[in-house]
């Protein structure tokens, strides 16, 4: 498949800065810069990370491809600085250093050799044959992930001219849960209270834990500063919903064309993404056919859902119903307390490598997720109503 809006990125945790180049915006989308670095801002957010989050304070620069605030139909060029460079410049450089004694101890002092468990120190050192696993943690580092939501920010601005919004929220932290939600003719229903989609985001978004029950939110925290406590840290689950979405994203005609296996990929390629889950998800092997099927029904002479177990994808195509989306994030695998290893080194038995990171990082995850379901949406709805310009666009969208 074609893919209408696409993009790579590139750049090391601590390194000198992190860059995409986005192909396919069409000319005279408005994209802000300040709407993507409040994106930059939520993804930073969360109870539970680590010492880097206070020193980047990412910003990013647009460095092409848009005038005065408007696209032009050029590739998109974006850059982020690590402000955290500064601290490893002789480490990161890109060029050849003098190996000097000074040189050699300051490189010497950052690798390690050490593995991981969960990482992908092991099988990156052995695919690519380092020594050094420092050479696999640099771009293995969800430090990319900064890049990725700049880049989903870019797309969310495209969607959001055909009035399509997005939010997130965490479902739970460790073994903590979120009371059960329910979410109903796009109506988010808790605790007998009912939430618009914008009243739902605004209370996750107010949360340290980008969860929207205030009781829930404590008992997060309170996990999170145990797993500290104990050297340890946690994983979670959460959820991405996109509302206004028209019928027929996706297709079912190919396999490479279905909207589900194209969201799927996108969340699980998130580091630390165990699975994905679309509407009842896990549970709907569970529900017989009665039960997990979302009945029609004709409501002035308009086709309505009575429910939405399908989560907003039928056939692999989205249905107008909301999209519904979960993740699984397993604990983060650099830990105070750490796991037998093996040194490869000298191919002894040791104690993992250790370095400063995060406890928790489930609530910046989820931003992630939102800002890499709106590439999969924003590249299947320029290839259903593509045009060169936002004015071409907009006429195939009301035809
Ligand atoms: C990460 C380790 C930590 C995290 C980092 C991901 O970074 P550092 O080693 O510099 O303390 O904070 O995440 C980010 C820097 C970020 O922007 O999300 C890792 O090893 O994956």
């Amino acid at each position: 498949m074609n893919k209408k809006f696409r993009f790579l990125t590139s750049g090391e945790s601590h390194g000198k800065c992190l860059n995409a180049i986005i192909e396919g915006v069409p000319a005279g989308f408005p994209v802000s810069v300040d709407e993507i670095n409040t994106d930059l801002w939520r993804r930073q957010q969360g109870y539970g990370r680590g010492g880097r989050m206070k020193i980047e304070s990412d910003k990013v620069e647009i460095k092409s491809g848009v005038r005065h605030g408007i696209s032009t139909g050029a590739p998109i060029c974006l850059e982020i600085k690590n402000k955290d460079f500064e601290n490893w410049e002789t480490v990161m450089l890109t060029e050849p250093v003098e190996m000097n004694d000074e040189n050699i101890a300051k490189i010497q002092e950052k690798s390690f050799t050490k593995l991981r468990p969960g990482h992908a120190d092991y099988a990156g050192s052995v695919k690519y044959g380092f020594d050094d696993l420092r050479n696999v943690l640099e771009r293995s580092s969800a430090r990319k992930t900064a890049i990725e939501v700049a880049v989903g920010s870019v797309a969310k601005q495209i969607l959001k001219q055909f009035g399509i919004l997005g939010c997130s929220a965490v479902t739970q932290i460790g073994n903590i849960e979120s009371g059960k939600l329910k979410v109903e003719n796009g109506k988010f229903i808790y605790d007998n209270k009912t939430f618009s989609i914008e009243e739902f985001s605004d209370l996750c978004e107010k949360s340290e834990v980008r969860c929207w029950d205030n009781n829930t939110s404590e008992k997060m925290k309170q996990e999170i500063d145990k797993a500290k406590e104990k050297g340890t840290t946690l994983g979670g689950t959460f959820e991405v919903y996109y509302k206004n979405l028209p019928v027929g994203l996706g297709s079912y005609v190919h396999y490479d064309r279905a909207i589900d296996g194209l969201i799927a990929q996108a969340v699980m390629s998130i580091p630390a993404i165990k699975a994905v889950e679309i509407g009842a998800g896990v549970t709907a092997s569970k529900l017989d056919g009665s039960l997990m099927h979302d009945p029609f029904i004709l409501n002035n002479g308009q086709i309505e859902r009575t429910s939405n177990n399908a989560g907003g994808i039928e056939g692999g195509m989205t249905n107008g119903g909301l999209l519904v989306v979960r993740g699984s994030m397993k604990a983060i695998p650099t830990m105070k307390t750490p796991l037998p290893t093996v040194d490869i080194k000298d191919m002894t038995e040791a104690e993992a490598h250790f370095e400063r990171s995060d406890a928790c990082a489930v609530p910046a995850c989820a931003v992630v997720a939102e800002a890499r379901i709106a590439t999969v949406l924003a590249d299947a709805f320029l290839d259903k109503f593509g045009g060169d310009s936002l004015k071409e666009i907009k006429a195939h969208y009301e035809c």
